[in-house]
């Protein structure tokens, strides 16, 4: 199995308390490669935070493990370590990361915060679901040694994501960002499963205003800084 590293960091999977050296350090768990570990990572380095990055491979099973289940009793990854305090779900971390930095990745207006809240609820709903279908199985169980891609979920996977795509273009029909002229969490998070289209052979002719969008957000320098999938898939 070829291991997975952070670029420039040789400890992986290594749920130590964050190194602070007598400041406050944020420890994130990720997948590298993963879109959960782009929204996280790209939200931390659009907004220069210090942080330090863990990589984890799911292949070894160490998110199953009871040191990692104290962190994150589902098992999964980001988790966010803070001092004494541990944060799971991809959307909540990049708002508590946001929060840091008040207003320069998130609205400072009531209805710009509670869309902010809508868009990033239908991520989980409606878009991430779709794609995690998709990217399931045509990249994951390969990744994983799980077999060939089964047919009927892939489809039902691309007609979900169809659908959410579709809704997605009409919102930048006529907004530049998923929230209006302004770059926020939201665009980092709905960005980030697109890394996989090519992959996934998900064409976005189909989706004129999503592919204009995402040549910005990948242009953006903190989307450039994020590593993709660190092994041939
Ligand atoms: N809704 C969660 C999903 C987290 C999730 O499923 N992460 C994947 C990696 S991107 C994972 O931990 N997979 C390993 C597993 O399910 O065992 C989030 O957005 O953080």
């Amino acid at each position: 199995m070829v291991p997975i590293l952070w670029p420039g960091s040789a400890s992986t999977t290594n749920t130590s308390r964050p190194d602070r050296g007598g400041k406050s350090m944020m420890k994130l768990h990720v997948f590298p490669g993963s879109p959960r570990a782009r929204k996280a990572l790209t939200v931390a380095y659009h907004l220069d935070l210090p942080i330090e990055v863990a990589a984890m491979d799911p292949r070894t099973g160490a998110h199953k493990q009871p040191e990692f289940l104290k962190l994150n009793p589902n098992g999964r990854i980001p988790v966010l370590e803070e001092d004494d305090f541990a944060l799971w779900e991809s959307n909540a971390i990049i708002q508590h990361l946001a929060e840091k930095k008040p207003g320069v990745l998130t609205p400072t207006d009531a209805k710009g915060r509670i869309q902010m809240a809508q868009w990033l609820a239908w991520d989980l709903a409606h878009w991430d679901s779709a794609w995690v279908m998709v990217i399931f199985e045509t990249v994951v169980k390969q990744f994983l040694g799980r077999g060939e891609p089964d047919p009927a979920r892939l489809k039902e996977g691309r007609e979900r994501l169809d659908m959410a795509a579709k809704v997605l273009d009409g919102q930048l029909a006529n907004n530049e960002f998923v929230l209006g002229d302004k770059l926020t969490v939201v665009d980092f998070a709905l960005a980030a499963p697109l890394s996989f289209a090519a992959m996934c052979q998900v064409s976005l002719e189909p989706y004129p205003h999503i592919a204009r969008w995402f040549r910005r957000i990948e242009a953006t320098e903190a989307w450039q800084k994020v590593p993709g999938l660190p092994v041939a898939a």
